[in-house]
């Protein structure tokens, strides 16, 4: 039976992402047996997958990437400010082979189940091919956003034209995305978050007619992207251990914190002149810059909103156009914002056409186009950039079972439950990097990511070295996490919006609860409470 008790692997990693490639590299290093799991043919993640016209970082280059990383690949050229997605691909490409992690995975492989046997402590992991592996720990790194999501329209089965959700670009017959020409062709384009506001622009440029299908509004600012200059690169380059202090220092891990002042608490100019000068700076200065309270009061966040809708309207020359792309359901900043290059002015094109379907709505997709209740669209392609079964979707696609045969989706029916969002009583030795009520996931993942990952190994190592072989939180600890987690969401304007880092519940009454799936407290926060926990022998987690 000693045999029996010896899994195959310390650790099973999915996802080679740009979290789990740096996940399976840290594991190796510290000494543990590892195996990295990837669907795609080769490393990249959210990068390798969307190949979408227009993809590109909406974090400054130079704050994304793996800072520890200095003596790997120290020679790196961001080549713009907010790189492509062929650029940051290339970049995770480079860090694969400087951290040789290729040989650990296993490519065009996906994770079907993964069951826990609380007889021996360990994982049996069903891959794709029907082979099944084991082992200690088992680690998600599947992404916030990598399970597509695809509308639920009658019909849609039965278009006859190109099709395809942004995430899932067209390839040619070795798997390449293809380069899809929109010239003298009648695009659609359904979705108008961070993906459709990127895709719109470029479809317009060579699209004969392109017909934007908006259900929500978003409140969009401009990326202001530019070429970096070799003599900047090397200002950046040499100013890598500042900048990660400095963003380890933000909320969120980007490159800004808060004016310090209220925005209720101006003069009228003063907010104005804020407001003017976070517009025309590139990037997300305008929503984690702007005033300290701007999305916890609503009188402040009106402010701005109100500001952005003036834009809009300045930049939109059809006034009736201008008003539908204002939104009026939700606070500036309650979902993440839209970067734009151009999104406003491509309205002012004869070939753009705004249908507005919360006015008219799609009733189906017929094998010409789409149809509203205002009439058919034929149309030769049709663009689903309509987003993800965001941040447990991933995991729910995997048949996850833990003590007694407990299968996540269940303990997770009313959201998840977890203890610092990396782990979840009754699936011990499970650990969600990037995961549900997690520090690292209302981040920029490209820098939180990589810290979880480090974090977690010495976790591991720490256990390894004690003969320790399971981990599983404390009911107290996981009670009183997910309790904070609501509680600090709640105290935001965030509470009062459908973004993606929220599940929407129906209650027995009908009226809907919000309930967080990330954890909005702030990194620092998060990353102390994660260091103490450390430091206490890991309290909070029972090891045995
Ligand atoms: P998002 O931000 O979830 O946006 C999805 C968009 O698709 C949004 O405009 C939705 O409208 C729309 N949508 C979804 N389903 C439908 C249906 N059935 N009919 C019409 N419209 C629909 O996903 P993205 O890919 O844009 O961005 C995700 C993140 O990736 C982004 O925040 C960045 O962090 C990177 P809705 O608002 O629900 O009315």
């Amino acid at each position: 039976s000693d045999e029996k008790n010896v899994p195959q692997y310390d650790a099973v990693v999915v996802g080679g992402g740009i979290t789990g490639i740096y996940q399976v590299h840290l594991l190796e290093e510290a000494g543990h047996t590892v195996l990295g799991i990837e669907a795609g043919d080769d490393v990249g993640g959210t990068w390798y997958w969307n190949r979408y016209p227009g993809c590109r970082l909406d974090t400054e280059s130079y704050a994304y990437g793996y800072f520890a990383m200095k003596g790997i690949i120290p020679e790196w050229n961001w080549e713009e400010r907010f790189a492509s997605q062929p650029e940051v691909l290339r970049y995770v490409n480079r860090a694969a082979d400087a951290m040789d992690v290729r040989r650990l995975f296993r490519f065009k492989t996906t994770v079907v189940a993964a069951h826990y046997s609380d007889a021996d402590g360990i994982w049996s992991i069903t891959l794709s091919g029907g082979e099944v592996v084991t082992c200690r720990f088992f680690i998600s790194a599947t992404g916030p956003l990598s399970a597509t999501r695809m509308p639920d329209i009658a019909g849609i089965e039965t278009y006859q034209g190109e099709s395809f959700h942004s995430s899932r670009w067209p390839t040619d017959s070795e798997g390449h995305p293809v380069n899809v020409d929109f010239s003298g062709k009648k695009v659609g384009v359904i979705g108008t978050g961070a993906t459709g506001v990127q895709i719109i622009p470029i479809a317009a440029e060579t699209a004969a007619e392109l017909f934007v299908f908006q259900r929500t509004p978003n409140w969009c600012t401009p990326l202001g992207n530019e070429k970096i200059s070799d003599r900047e690169m090397d200002l950046l380059r040499n100013s890598y251990p500042t900048t990660l202090e400095y963003v380890k220092s933000t909320d969120t891990a980007f490159p800004y914190h808060r004016d310090p002042r209220k925005g209720t608490d101006v003069s009228a100019e003063e907010r104005q002149a804020l407001f003017a000068k976070l517009y025309d700076q590139p990037g997300y200065g305008i929503w984690l810059s702007g005033f300290r309270d701007l999305l916890v009061s609503a009188e402040s966040n009106k402010y701005l909103a109100d500001f952005v809708a003036d834009k809009i309207r300045q930049r939109v020359k059809d006034p009736v156009t201008a008003e539908k792309l204002i939104p009026t359901d939700h606070p500036f900043g309650s979902k993440r914002v839209p970067m734009e290059t151009n999104y406003y002015e491509t309205y002012n094109k004869d070939n753009v056409h705004l249908v507005d379907i919360r006015e008219a709505p799609i009733q189906e997709i017929t094998p010409r186009g789409i149809r509203t209740s205002d009439g058919e669209y034929d149309l030769d392609v049709i663009i689903f950039a309509t987003g993800f079964n965001a941040v447990t979707g991933a995991l729910d696609r995997i048949d996850i079972r833990g003590k007694n045969g407990l299968p996540l989706k269940e303990a997770w029916a009313d959201g998840p439950v977890t203890f610092l969002g990396l782990q979840s009583k009754g699936f011990p030795n499970f650990f969600t990097l990037v995961g549900p009520h997690n520090g690292s996931t209302f981040c920029n993942v490209g820098v939180c990511g990589a810290l979880q990952g480090e974090w977690v190994t010495r976790m591991i190592s720490y256990m390894k070295a004690r003969g320790l072989t399971r981990s599983e939180p404390s009911e107290k600890a996981q009670d009183s996490w997910t309790e904070e987690v609501y509680r600090d969401f709640s105290r935001t304007l965030l509470a009062e919006a459908n973004a993606w880092w929220v599940k929407v519940v129906e209650k027995p009454d009908g009226s809907i609860e919000r309930r967080s799936l990330v954890h909005v407290g702030g990194g620092p926060a998060y990353r102390q409470r994660s260091e103490q926990v450390a430091y206490h022998d890991y309290n909070g987690f029972e090891l045995s």
